[in-house]
């Protein structure tokens, strides 16, 4: 029998965007793709190739290095803020320090892109994530694992990908994990 700790609901598939530029990105996703595989009631279904990016330009950062990024498509039973909660558990393992500069470097970001279908906006949620359709270091892994997939509310993967600024992404070359 289940129990109510993780508030169970019927499998969704969610995707997880991975993102870090800071004490070796490339194992740090690595790494945290091993331990979503460990998440509770939930399984690693597919995951993108790996790139590198620029960093998103904003006025206030001074300079920062490049980025990872990849994304992984998992199917789960829990639900959206429990997840939340693991997967912000996963970012603190990494020595994630957050909350003093938007936009800074990290040793790992993951952010739910999409729950489902679902459409979310609560305090600490919102689903599609916020910067989804402007981002090509989302979108583009996003589309290596579905490239007909529609963002709630915002459109065609297809679409916003001919409309959104380049990071200039580059496959790294032989990165792909097994899943
Ligand atoms: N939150 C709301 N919705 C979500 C969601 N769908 N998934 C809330 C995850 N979290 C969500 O996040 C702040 C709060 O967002 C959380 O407490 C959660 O309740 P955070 O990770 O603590 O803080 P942050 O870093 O300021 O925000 P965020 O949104 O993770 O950063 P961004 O906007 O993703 O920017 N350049 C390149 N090339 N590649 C990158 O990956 N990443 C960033 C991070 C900047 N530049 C980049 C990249
Ligand atoms: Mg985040």
């Amino acid at each position: 029998m289940r129990t109510n700790q993780f508030n169970p609901v019927a499998p969704v598939n969610v995707y997880v965007a991975l993102g870090s530029n800071l004490e070796n990105p490339l194992n740090q996703i690595l790494q945290a793709i091993q331990e979503i595989k460990k998440l509770p009631e939930s399984a690693l279904l597919a995951c993108s190739k790996f790139y590198k990016s620029v960093p998103m330009e904003t006025t206030d950062i001074t300079a920062q290095a490049d980025y990872v990024n990849a994304v992984v498509l998992i199917e789960t039973q829990l639900d959206a803020p429990v997840l939340l909660h693991a997967l912000q558990k996963i970012e603190r393992d990494h020595g994630r320090v957050r909350g003093e500069q938007r936009w800074g470097p990290r040793t790992l970001d993951l952010d739910i892109l999409l729950y489902g279908d679902q459409i979310l906006n609560t305090d600490e949620l919102t689903i599609p994530h916020i910067g989804i359709s402007e981002r090509d270091f989302v979108l583009i892994p996003l589309s290596d694992i579905n490239s007909d997939l529609y963002i709630p509310g915002k459109g065609h993967l297809s679409d916003l990908l001919a409309l959104c600024q380049s990071h200039q992404l580059e496959i790294l070359e032989d990165s792909v994990p097994n899943v």
